[in-house]
């Protein structure tokens, strides 16, 4: 996390709206695609992983509710940060792309009445997948708007019942070396880990997302099931989870492990809380020129503030 985005990493403005009008052309389809997507009877796992191709996806929507237009698909699936993989941001397009989704089971335990594991298949017919459109802000100082798929986190929670010990909620990456070589790297506390408060985890805006632009996630994304928590650092959004375990002490993250003054286990958004070695004031938005203010909690300061009320924020990070 060195490197904050140069400027010719960035799509220039006049490829990005042509490819904008090239989406809006390609809509017709689009809720109608992805109504039925989700009420077909072939459940969508067994449909081949979405491969980098040129065919814009359908989507409902363009825009999130503040208006900011969503970031072309090929920005999101060819830039991304995926250590497993690589520190750099295009390589895990190419070394991931042969990692085995399918089967794919989740296995969710701790403190809970109903321990069990959820493959892919049953996770997908399950739960309603839904399109949720969020701003993704990397703690890096770029940021995305990305049309996920997913369902609220809190649907899995509510199944396994959490009992009266659980306090917190421990994610992990899966951990293979020999598919995902940066694991082999004894730099990092492999497996990546990610925790969250319990309530935190049962807000509606987290959400465990199976896909993008109406398509299964790319392996460079997180596929085939990662986590989505839009107000906090893009490092809490997990890829790839293999085990969600609730437990009763604050989960120590790969980052705060690697690096606690830098990376705390709340990272919410703050523009007033500076990085210890660059500022959170302002961000780049990955497909538009210039930097644009970043917004306390990413924006979603009236639906989360509550969580944090008599919190301490500069210090709570
Ligand atoms: N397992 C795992 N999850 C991860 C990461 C990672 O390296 N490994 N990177 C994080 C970071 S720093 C960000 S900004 C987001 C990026 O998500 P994206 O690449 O899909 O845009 O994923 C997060 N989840
Ligand atoms: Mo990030």
């Amino acid at each position: 996390m060195n490197n904050p985005i140069s400027e010719s990493e960035i799509t220039p403005e006049a490829l990005y709206l042509s490819r904008r009008r090239f989406m809006r052309n390609a809509l017709s389809l689009s809720a109608a695609s992805l109504l039925a997507g989700s009420c077909s009877s072939t459940p969508k796992s067994v449909l081949p992983t979405a491969t980098v191709d040129a065919t814009p996806p359908a989507l409902s929507k363009f825009q999130d509710e503040f208006g900011n237009s969503v970031t072309s698909y090929e920005n999101i699936i060819s830039y991304t940060n995926y250590y497993e993989f690589s520190g750099d941001k295009s390589r895990p397009t190419e070394l991931a792309k042969d990692l085995i989704t399918y089967p794919w089971s989740v296995q969710v335990d701790g403190y809970v009445n109903n321990p069990q594991s959820f493959s892919i298949d049953q996770i997908r017919s399950s739960f309603e997948q839904e399109e949720r459109i969020f701003r993704m802000r990397c703690v890096e100082g770029w940021s995305m708007v990305i049309p996920w798929i997913g369902f609220p986190l809190s649907r899995i929670l509510d199944i396994v019942e959490p009992t009266s010990e659980a306090k917190y909620v421990r994610f992990e990456t899966m951990l293979d070396p020999e598919q995902m070589p940066g694991q082999k790297s004894g730099a990092f506390p492999w497996p990546y880990i990610e925790g969250l408060r319990l309530d935190e985890a049962r807000h509606d805006l987290a959400i465990l997302a199976t896909g993008l632009y109406g398509k299964n996630l790319t392996p460079q994304n997180g596929a085939p099931i990662r986590l989505v928590i839009p107000w906090k650092y893009g490092f809490k959004s997990i890829k790839s989870i293999v085990k969600i375990s609730l437990v009763s002490e604050m989960p120590v993250s790969l980052w705060m492990a690697l690096s606690p003054n830098e990376y705390g286990f709340y990272a919410n958004v703050n523009p007033n809380v500076p990085h210890p070695r660059w500022t959170q004031a302002s961000e780049q938005r990955i497909g538009q020129g210039g930097r644009i203010d970043t917004l306390m909690f990413n924006g979603y300061e009236d639906a989360v503030a509550g969580l944090y009320e008599g919190m301490d924020l500069s210090i709570n990070f």
